[in-house]
Protein backbone atom coordinates (compact mmCIF):
# COMPACT_ATOMS: atom_id res chain seq x y z
CA UNK A 1 0.00 0.00 0.00
CA UNK A 2 2.91 2.36 1.15
CA UNK A 3 4.59 1.39 -2.22
CA UNK A 4 1.62 2.20 -4.00
CA UNK A 5 1.24 5.50 -2.09
CA UNK A 6 4.87 6.76 -3.37
CA UNK A 7 4.50 5.27 -7.00
CA UNK A 8 1.85 8.21 -7.74
CA UNK A 9 4.02 10.59 -6.40
CA UNK A 10 4.93 12.87 -9.18
CA UNK A 11 7.38 15.66 -7.96
CA UNK A 12 7.28 18.48 -10.82
CA UNK A 13 10.24 20.55 -11.96
CA UNK A 14 11.50 22.68 -14.93
CA UNK A 15 14.47 23.08 -17.24
CA UNK A 16 15.29 24.17 -20.36
CA UNK A 17 16.53 20.94 -21.78
CA UNK A 18 15.66 17.33 -21.60
CA UNK A 19 17.90 15.32 -22.45
CA UNK A 20 17.52 11.59 -22.71
CA UNK A 21 20.51 9.33 -23.01
CA UNK A 22 23.87 9.33 -20.82
CA UNK A 23 25.78 7.85 -24.01
CA UNK A 24 28.16 10.03 -25.72
CA UNK A 25 25.49 12.26 -27.47
CA UNK A 26 23.46 13.19 -24.70
CA UNK A 27 26.77 13.73 -22.65
CA UNK A 28 28.11 16.10 -24.52
CA UNK A 29 25.41 18.02 -25.57
CA UNK A 30 24.63 18.80 -22.26
CA UNK A 31 28.20 19.80 -21.81
CA UNK A 32 27.95 21.97 -25.04
CA UNK A 33 24.36 23.88 -23.63
CA UNK A 34 26.46 24.43 -19.95
CA UNK A 35 29.21 26.62 -21.91
CA UNK A 36 27.08 28.84 -23.08
CA UNK A 37 25.12 28.94 -20.02
CA UNK A 38 21.92 27.21 -20.91
CA UNK A 39 20.36 24.23 -17.85
CA UNK A 40 19.18 20.82 -18.75
CA UNK A 41 18.71 17.59 -17.02
CA UNK A 42 20.32 13.96 -18.41
CA UNK A 43 18.16 10.88 -17.42
CA UNK A 44 19.69 7.55 -18.09
CA UNK A 45 17.84 3.92 -17.11
CA UNK A 46 21.33 2.41 -16.89
CA UNK A 47 24.06 2.74 -13.97
CA UNK A 48 26.81 5.32 -14.05
CA UNK A 49 29.44 2.54 -14.09
CA UNK A 50 27.51 0.47 -16.90
CA UNK A 51 27.49 3.63 -19.22
CA UNK A 52 31.37 4.36 -18.37
CA UNK A 53 32.20 0.68 -19.06
CA UNK A 54 30.05 -0.31 -22.15
CA UNK A 55 32.46 -1.24 -24.60
CA UNK A 56 32.09 0.35 -27.78
CA UNK A 57 33.68 2.52 -30.41
CA UNK A 58 37.50 3.45 -30.77
CA UNK A 59 38.17 5.89 -33.17
CA UNK A 60 37.69 10.06 -33.20
CA UNK A 61 38.19 12.10 -36.59
CA UNK A 62 40.25 14.97 -36.31
CA UNK A 63 37.70 17.04 -36.05
CA UNK A 64 36.09 15.60 -33.08
CA UNK A 65 39.68 15.52 -31.57
CA UNK A 66 39.46 19.32 -31.83
CA UNK A 67 36.03 19.56 -30.76
CA UNK A 68 36.71 18.17 -27.69
CA UNK A 69 39.81 19.79 -27.34
CA UNK A 70 38.12 23.36 -27.65
CA UNK A 71 35.44 22.60 -24.98
CA UNK A 72 37.66 21.48 -22.39
CA UNK A 73 37.68 17.43 -22.46
CA UNK A 74 41.01 16.92 -24.94
CA UNK A 75 43.28 16.54 -21.46
CA UNK A 76 43.27 12.75 -20.95
CA UNK A 77 43.02 11.83 -24.62
CA UNK A 78 46.10 13.82 -24.98
CA UNK A 79 48.22 12.32 -23.36
CA UNK A 80 46.76 9.11 -23.64
CA UNK A 81 45.00 8.61 -26.65
CA UNK A 82 47.35 7.10 -29.90
CA UNK A 83 47.31 9.09 -32.95
CA UNK A 84 46.76 7.06 -36.06
CA UNK A 85 48.26 8.71 -39.53
CA UNK A 86 47.04 5.48 -41.61
CA UNK A 87 45.87 1.90 -41.85
CA UNK A 88 46.55 -1.21 -43.43
CA UNK A 89 44.30 -2.25 -45.94
CA UNK A 90 44.89 -6.32 -46.57
CA UNK A 91 43.17 -8.11 -49.20
CA UNK A 92 44.62 -11.27 -51.65
CA UNK A 93 46.83 -12.40 -49.15
CA UNK A 94 49.36 -8.81 -49.02
CA UNK A 95 49.19 -5.69 -46.84
CA UNK A 96 49.43 -2.38 -48.06
CA UNK A 97 49.48 1.15 -46.08
CA UNK A 98 47.36 4.46 -46.57
CA UNK A 99 49.22 7.06 -45.34
CA UNK A 100 46.53 9.78 -44.16
CA UNK A 101 48.51 12.15 -43.53
CA UNK A 102 50.13 12.32 -47.47
CA UNK A 103 46.71 11.96 -48.84
CA UNK A 104 44.84 14.78 -47.14
CA UNK A 105 47.25 17.02 -46.11
CA UNK A 106 48.03 16.82 -42.96
CA UNK A 107 44.45 14.64 -41.36
CA UNK A 108 44.84 11.84 -39.18
CA UNK A 109 42.25 10.03 -36.41
CA UNK A 110 42.77 9.35 -32.88
CA UNK A 111 42.45 6.39 -31.14
CA UNK A 112 40.44 6.98 -27.74
CA UNK A 113 38.04 4.65 -26.95
CA UNK A 114 34.01 5.68 -26.50
CA UNK A 115 34.31 4.24 -22.24
CA UNK A 116 37.32 7.39 -22.22
CA UNK A 117 35.19 9.59 -23.65
CA UNK A 118 32.18 9.03 -21.62
CA UNK A 119 34.44 9.23 -18.32
CA UNK A 120 35.63 12.07 -18.93
CA UNK A 121 32.06 13.60 -19.87
CA UNK A 122 30.12 12.67 -16.47
CA UNK A 123 33.43 13.44 -14.53
CA UNK A 124 33.35 17.27 -16.13
CA UNK A 125 29.12 17.33 -15.85
CA UNK A 126 29.58 16.35 -12.32
CA UNK A 127 31.76 18.68 -11.11
CA UNK A 128 29.97 21.53 -12.65
CA UNK A 129 27.00 20.27 -10.45
CA UNK A 130 24.83 19.32 -13.57
CA UNK A 131 21.87 17.35 -12.88
CA UNK A 132 22.46 13.55 -14.27
CA UNK A 133 19.72 11.06 -13.03
CA UNK A 134 21.10 7.72 -13.45
CA UNK A 135 19.05 4.38 -13.23
CA UNK A 136 15.55 5.52 -14.20
CA UNK A 137 12.76 3.77 -15.68
CA UNK A 138 9.39 4.42 -17.28
CA UNK A 139 10.65 7.50 -18.95
CA UNK A 140 8.19 9.36 -21.27
CA UNK A 141 7.99 12.29 -23.35
CA UNK A 142 4.92 14.49 -23.94
CA UNK A 143 3.25 17.57 -25.58
CA UNK A 144 6.74 17.65 -28.13
CA UNK A 145 4.79 19.83 -30.51
CA UNK A 146 4.37 22.80 -27.91
CA UNK A 147 6.46 25.38 -26.83
CA UNK A 148 6.84 22.90 -23.19
CA UNK A 149 7.22 19.50 -24.14
CA UNK A 150 7.51 17.49 -20.89
CA UNK A 151 9.95 14.89 -19.68
CA UNK A 152 8.83 12.11 -17.34
CA UNK A 153 10.95 9.35 -15.47
CA UNK A 154 10.67 7.11 -12.35
CA UNK A 155 14.07 7.69 -10.25
CA UNK A 156 16.19 4.84 -8.70
CA UNK A 157 14.46 5.39 -5.80
CA UNK A 158 10.59 5.34 -7.26
CA UNK A 159 9.92 8.81 -7.27
CA UNK A 160 8.03 9.88 -10.39
CA UNK A 161 9.10 13.27 -11.58
CA UNK A 162 7.72 15.54 -14.25
CA UNK A 163 9.77 17.81 -15.83
CA UNK A 164 8.23 20.58 -17.89
CA UNK A 165 11.42 21.76 -21.57
CA UNK A 166 11.51 24.53 -23.68
CA UNK A 167 13.26 21.38 -25.69
CA UNK A 168 13.61 18.01 -25.45
CA UNK A 169 16.75 16.02 -26.85
CA UNK A 170 16.51 12.23 -27.53
CA UNK A 171 20.01 10.90 -27.13
CA UNK A 172 18.80 7.62 -26.50
CA UNK A 173 20.31 5.62 -28.67
CA UNK A 174 19.22 2.76 -31.44
CA UNK A 175 16.44 1.20 -29.22
CA UNK A 176 15.36 4.48 -27.14
CA UNK A 177 11.84 5.93 -26.80
CA UNK A 178 12.04 8.99 -28.56
CA UNK A 179 12.36 8.11 -32.04
CA UNK A 180 9.22 6.12 -31.48
CA UNK A 181 7.18 9.41 -29.73
CA UNK A 182 7.12 11.05 -33.19
CA UNK A 183 3.55 10.72 -34.85
CA UNK A 184 2.90 7.47 -37.01
CA UNK A 185 3.51 8.65 -40.47
CA UNK A 186 6.37 10.90 -39.96
CA UNK A 187 8.75 9.10 -40.27
CA UNK A 188 10.54 7.74 -43.17
CA UNK A 189 13.06 5.29 -42.69
CA UNK A 190 16.02 4.55 -45.12
CA UNK A 191 17.93 1.01 -43.99
CA UNK A 192 20.13 -1.81 -45.20
CA UNK A 193 20.80 -5.05 -42.96
CA UNK A 194 23.54 -6.97 -43.80
CA UNK A 195 23.67 -10.61 -44.04
CA UNK A 196 26.88 -10.69 -41.57
CA UNK A 197 27.38 -9.76 -37.94
CA UNK A 198 30.86 -8.67 -36.08
CA UNK A 199 32.38 -10.49 -33.03
CA UNK A 200 34.30 -8.09 -31.48
CA UNK A 201 37.15 -9.17 -28.26
CA UNK A 202 39.07 -7.16 -25.90
CA UNK A 203 42.63 -9.01 -24.73
CA UNK A 204 44.86 -8.02 -22.68
CA UNK A 205 47.95 -8.17 -24.99
CA UNK A 206 50.05 -5.93 -26.84
CA UNK A 207 48.61 -4.72 -30.11
CA UNK A 208 50.76 -6.46 -32.80
CA UNK A 209 50.57 -3.30 -35.06
CA UNK A 210 50.97 -0.03 -35.20
CA UNK A 211 48.45 0.84 -37.53
CA UNK A 212 44.62 -0.70 -37.83
CA UNK A 213 44.34 -3.90 -39.91
CA UNK A 214 41.80 -4.13 -41.98
CA UNK A 215 41.54 -7.66 -43.64
CA UNK A 216 39.46 -9.04 -46.35
CA UNK A 217 39.86 -12.65 -46.17
CA UNK A 218 38.19 -15.48 -48.37
CA UNK A 219 36.44 -16.56 -44.87
CA UNK A 220 35.26 -13.25 -43.76
CA UNK A 221 36.27 -9.53 -42.35
CA UNK A 222 39.05 -9.59 -39.56
CA UNK A 223 39.96 -6.08 -38.09
CA UNK A 224 42.88 -5.77 -35.46
CA UNK A 225 42.67 -2.19 -33.54
CA UNK A 226 43.75 -1.60 -29.64
CA UNK A 227 42.49 -0.02 -26.66
CA UNK A 228 46.32 1.23 -25.31
CA UNK A 229 49.64 -0.25 -25.76
CA UNK A 230 48.76 -3.18 -23.47
CA UNK A 231 45.44 -4.00 -24.54
CA UNK A 232 44.50 -5.01 -27.86
CA UNK A 233 40.33 -4.95 -29.59
CA UNK A 234 40.32 -7.17 -32.80
CA UNK A 235 37.04 -8.23 -34.92
CA UNK A 236 35.82 -11.04 -36.99
CA UNK A 237 33.07 -11.32 -39.65
CA UNK A 238 30.69 -14.25 -38.19
CA UNK A 239 27.25 -15.16 -39.52
CA UNK A 240 24.33 -12.74 -38.74
CA UNK A 241 22.86 -15.09 -36.22
CA UNK A 242 25.88 -16.70 -34.81
CA UNK A 243 26.15 -17.28 -31.23
CA UNK A 244 29.08 -16.15 -28.69
CA UNK A 245 29.01 -19.64 -26.97
CA UNK A 246 29.97 -21.43 -30.37
CA UNK A 247 33.34 -19.55 -30.44
CA UNK A 248 36.09 -20.36 -28.00
CA UNK A 249 39.27 -18.46 -26.82
CA UNK A 250 40.99 -20.73 -28.74
CA UNK A 251 38.84 -20.54 -31.75
CA UNK A 252 38.80 -16.95 -32.08
CA UNK A 253 42.69 -16.21 -31.92
CA UNK A 254 43.41 -19.08 -34.93
CA UNK A 255 40.48 -17.88 -37.14
CA UNK A 256 41.82 -14.57 -35.99
CA UNK A 257 45.46 -15.33 -37.02
CA UNK A 258 44.25 -16.97 -40.29
CA UNK A 259 42.22 -14.13 -41.73
CA UNK A 260 45.49 -11.47 -40.50
CA UNK A 261 48.22 -13.33 -41.44
CA UNK A 262 50.64 -12.47 -43.90
CA UNK A 263 54.08 -14.34 -44.39
CA UNK A 264 56.60 -12.69 -41.03
CA UNK A 265 54.15 -11.47 -39.28
CA UNK A 266 52.92 -12.90 -35.78
CA UNK A 267 49.49 -12.50 -34.22
CA UNK A 268 50.63 -11.99 -30.32
CA UNK A 269 47.43 -13.59 -28.27
CA UNK A 270 46.53 -13.02 -24.57
CA UNK A 271 43.41 -13.43 -22.40
CA UNK A 272 40.14 -12.85 -23.97
CA UNK A 273 38.86 -10.13 -21.14
CA UNK A 274 35.25 -9.58 -22.83
CA UNK A 275 33.90 -10.67 -26.46
CA UNK A 276 30.36 -10.16 -27.87
CA UNK A 277 28.36 -10.27 -31.52
CA UNK A 278 27.13 -7.17 -32.49
CA UNK A 279 24.25 -7.08 -35.41
CA UNK A 280 25.31 -4.49 -38.64
CA UNK A 281 22.85 -2.19 -40.15
CA UNK A 282 22.28 1.11 -42.16
CA UNK A 283 19.44 2.97 -40.55
CA UNK A 284 18.47 6.80 -41.49
CA UNK A 285 15.18 8.19 -39.91
CA UNK A 286 13.92 11.63 -41.24
CA UNK A 287 12.99 13.42 -39.79
CA UNK A 288 15.31 14.46 -36.95
CA UNK A 289 12.60 16.86 -35.02
CA UNK A 290 9.06 17.12 -34.60
CA UNK A 291 8.06 20.55 -33.04
CA UNK A 292 10.30 21.00 -30.10
CA UNK A 293 11.73 17.07 -29.59
CA UNK A 294 14.89 16.71 -31.33
CA UNK A 295 16.91 13.17 -32.08
CA UNK A 296 20.38 12.86 -32.26
CA UNK A 297 22.89 10.25 -32.89
CA UNK A 298 22.17 6.44 -32.69
CA UNK A 299 18.68 7.20 -32.07
CA UNK A 300 18.36 9.21 -35.06
CA UNK A 301 20.59 6.60 -37.29
CA UNK A 302 23.11 3.70 -37.15
CA UNK A 303 26.35 2.93 -39.80
CA UNK A 304 28.00 -0.40 -39.90
CA UNK A 305 31.39 0.04 -37.71
CA UNK A 306 33.58 -0.41 -40.99
CA UNK A 307 34.04 3.00 -41.39
CA UNK A 308 34.36 3.71 -37.52
CA UNK A 309 31.54 6.62 -38.03
CA UNK A 310 28.83 6.43 -34.91
CA UNK A 311 30.16 8.10 -32.43
CA UNK A 312 32.13 11.11 -34.59
CA UNK A 313 28.23 11.35 -36.03
CA UNK A 314 26.91 11.52 -32.25
CA UNK A 315 29.54 13.94 -31.40
CA UNK A 316 28.25 16.24 -34.49
CA UNK A 317 24.45 16.22 -34.48
CA UNK A 318 24.87 17.64 -30.26
CA UNK A 319 27.34 20.17 -31.67
CA UNK A 320 24.33 21.39 -34.28
CA UNK A 321 21.86 20.56 -31.90
CA UNK A 322 23.77 22.79 -29.07
CA UNK A 323 24.31 25.60 -31.74
CA UNK A 324 20.56 25.20 -32.47
CA UNK A 325 19.23 25.56 -29.17
CA UNK A 326 21.45 28.14 -28.12
CA UNK A 327 20.27 30.63 -30.47
CA UNK A 328 16.13 29.22 -30.16
CA UNK A 329 16.40 29.49 -26.37
CA UNK A 330 18.99 32.36 -26.08
CA UNK A 331 18.55 34.61 -29.32
CA UNK A 332 14.86 33.50 -29.91
CA UNK A 333 15.82 32.51 -33.56
CA UNK A 334 14.89 29.33 -35.03
CA UNK A 335 16.23 29.21 -38.31
CA UNK A 336 18.66 27.02 -37.16
CA UNK A 337 16.31 24.84 -35.31
CA UNK A 338 14.18 24.54 -38.19
CA UNK A 339 17.54 23.53 -40.19
CA UNK A 340 18.86 20.86 -37.96
CA UNK A 341 17.84 18.10 -39.92
CA UNK A 342 19.11 19.53 -43.37
CA UNK A 343 22.25 20.29 -41.81
CA UNK A 344 22.77 16.74 -40.27
CA UNK A 345 21.63 14.55 -42.57
CA UNK A 346 24.65 15.92 -45.36
CA UNK A 347 26.75 14.42 -43.03
CA UNK A 348 25.20 11.90 -41.82
CA UNK A 349 24.36 10.35 -45.62
CA UNK A 350 28.12 10.86 -46.21
CA UNK A 351 29.04 8.95 -43.73
CA UNK A 352 26.43 5.96 -44.20
CA UNK A 353 27.65 6.00 -47.76
CA UNK A 354 31.47 5.86 -46.83
CA UNK A 355 30.32 2.98 -44.39
CA UNK A 356 28.24 1.10 -46.66
CA UNK A 357 31.13 1.18 -49.37
CA UNK A 358 34.16 0.13 -46.79
CA UNK A 359 31.73 -2.71 -45.22
CA UNK A 360 31.09 -4.09 -48.49
CA UNK A 361 34.06 -3.89 -49.85
CA UNK A 362 35.65 -5.68 -46.84
CA UNK A 363 33.07 -8.35 -46.37
CA UNK A 364 32.12 -12.08 -47.76
CA UNK A 365 28.53 -11.87 -48.31
CA UNK A 366 27.17 -15.49 -47.82
CA UNK A 367 25.86 -15.17 -51.28
CA UNK A 368 28.34 -13.21 -53.20
CA UNK A 369 29.22 -14.97 -56.47
CA UNK A 370 32.61 -14.50 -59.03
CA UNK A 371 31.35 -11.09 -60.32
CA UNK A 372 30.85 -9.90 -56.21
CA UNK A 373 34.14 -11.55 -55.33
CA UNK A 374 36.24 -9.83 -59.20
CA UNK A 375 34.36 -6.53 -58.00
CA UNK A 376 35.54 -6.19 -54.47
CA UNK A 377 39.20 -7.27 -55.03
CA UNK A 378 39.24 -4.42 -58.15
CA UNK A 379 38.03 -1.90 -55.85
CA UNK A 380 40.56 -2.73 -53.30
CA UNK A 381 43.51 -2.64 -56.15
CA UNK A 382 42.35 0.28 -57.24
CA UNK A 383 42.62 2.33 -53.87
CA UNK A 384 46.23 0.91 -53.28
CA UNK A 385 47.12 1.83 -56.59
CA UNK A 386 45.22 5.32 -57.32
CA UNK A 387 46.18 8.07 -55.26
CA UNK A 388 42.79 9.41 -56.13
CA UNK A 389 40.95 6.57 -54.95
CA UNK A 390 43.19 6.36 -52.06
CA UNK A 391 42.68 10.11 -51.52
CA UNK A 392 38.69 9.43 -51.60
CA UNK A 393 39.28 6.56 -48.35
CA UNK A 394 41.25 8.92 -46.15
CA UNK A 395 39.82 12.29 -46.61
CA UNK A 396 36.10 10.14 -45.42
CA UNK A 397 37.93 7.81 -42.85
CA UNK A 398 39.33 11.16 -41.24
CA UNK A 399 36.15 13.11 -41.53
CA UNK A 400 34.94 14.96 -44.55
CA UNK A 401 32.64 18.06 -43.45
CA UNK A 402 34.40 20.38 -40.93
CA UNK A 403 32.93 20.31 -37.60
CA UNK A 404 32.25 23.82 -36.24
CA UNK A 405 31.39 24.81 -32.67
P1 LIG B 1 24.31 5.38 -27.09
O1 LIG B 1 25.80 5.31 -26.82
O2 LIG B 1 23.62 4.14 -27.46
O3 LIG B 1 23.63 6.05 -25.83
C1 LIG B 1 22.22 6.07 -25.64
C2 LIG B 1 21.93 6.06 -24.16
O4 LIG B 1 20.55 6.17 -23.95
C3 LIG B 1 20.18 5.29 -22.90
N1 LIG B 1 18.73 5.00 -23.02
C4 LIG B 1 17.79 5.55 -22.20
N2 LIG B 1 17.87 6.38 -21.15
C5 LIG B 1 16.73 6.73 -20.50
N3 LIG B 1 15.49 6.27 -20.88
C6 LIG B 1 15.37 5.44 -21.93
N4 LIG B 1 14.16 4.99 -22.32
C7 LIG B 1 16.55 5.04 -22.64
N5 LIG B 1 16.77 4.22 -23.71
C8 LIG B 1 18.11 4.22 -23.92
C9 LIG B 1 21.07 4.08 -23.12
O5 LIG B 1 21.21 3.28 -21.96
C10 LIG B 1 22.39 4.76 -23.51
O6 LIG B 1 23.18 5.05 -22.38
O7 LIG B 1 24.02 6.42 -28.27
P2 LIG B 1 24.74 7.79 -28.69
O8 LIG B 1 25.00 8.64 -27.49
O9 LIG B 1 23.97 8.31 -29.83
O10 LIG B 1 26.22 7.32 -29.18
C11 LIG B 1 26.37 6.56 -30.36
C12 LIG B 1 27.59 5.64 -30.25
O11 LIG B 1 27.48 4.90 -29.04
C13 LIG B 1 27.70 4.67 -31.44
O12 LIG B 1 27.37 5.30 -32.64
C14 LIG B 1 29.14 4.11 -31.61
O13 LIG B 1 29.54 3.33 -30.51
C15 LIG B 1 29.25 3.27 -32.89
N6 LIG B 1 30.55 2.62 -33.06
C16 LIG B 1 31.66 3.34 -33.50
N7 LIG B 1 31.57 4.66 -33.73
C17 LIG B 1 32.68 5.38 -34.10
O14 LIG B 1 32.58 6.60 -34.32
N8 LIG B 1 33.93 4.80 -34.21
C18 LIG B 1 34.11 3.47 -33.99
O15 LIG B 1 35.25 3.00 -34.04
C19 LIG B 1 32.95 2.67 -33.65
N9 LIG B 1 33.06 1.37 -33.41
C20 LIG B 1 30.69 1.26 -32.77
C21 LIG B 1 31.96 0.64 -32.97
C22 LIG B 1 29.60 0.51 -32.28
C23 LIG B 1 29.77 -0.83 -32.03
N10 LIG B 1 28.63 -1.52 -31.52
C24 LIG B 1 28.67 -2.37 -30.39
C25 LIG B 1 27.32 -1.18 -31.97
C26 LIG B 1 32.14 -0.70 -32.72
C27 LIG B 1 31.03 -1.45 -32.27
C28 LIG B 1 31.26 -2.94 -32.05
C1 LIG C 1 37.52 0.11 -32.56
O1 LIG C 1 38.66 0.49 -32.18
O2 LIG C 1 36.72 -0.44 -31.79
C2 LIG C 1 37.17 0.28 -33.99
C3 LIG C 1 38.06 0.91 -34.85
C4 LIG C 1 37.74 1.04 -36.19
C5 LIG C 1 36.53 0.56 -36.65
C6 LIG C 1 35.62 -0.03 -35.79
C7 LIG C 1 35.95 -0.19 -34.45
O3 LIG C 1 36.23 0.68 -37.98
Amino acid sequence: MMGAIVALMTTSARTQVGIVGAGPAGLLLSHLLALRGIDSIVVENRSRAYCEARQRAGLLEAGSVELLRQVGLGVRMDAEGLEHGGIYLQFAGERHHLDFRDLTGGRWVTLWPQTEVVKDLIRARVAAGAQIEFEVSDTEVADQHTEAPVLRYTDAAGTRHEVTCDAIAGCDGFHGICRDSMPPGLLRVAEREYPYAWLGILATVPPSTDELIYSRHEDGFALHTMRTPQVSRLYLQVPADDEIERWSDDRIWSELQRRLGVPGWELKTGPITEKAVSPMRSFVATPMQWGRLFLAGDAAHIVPPTGAKGLNLAIADVTALATALVSLLRDHDPSAAAGYTETCLRRVWRATHFSWWMTTMLHIDPHQDQFGTELQLSQLRYVIASRAAATTLAENYTGYYPLRW
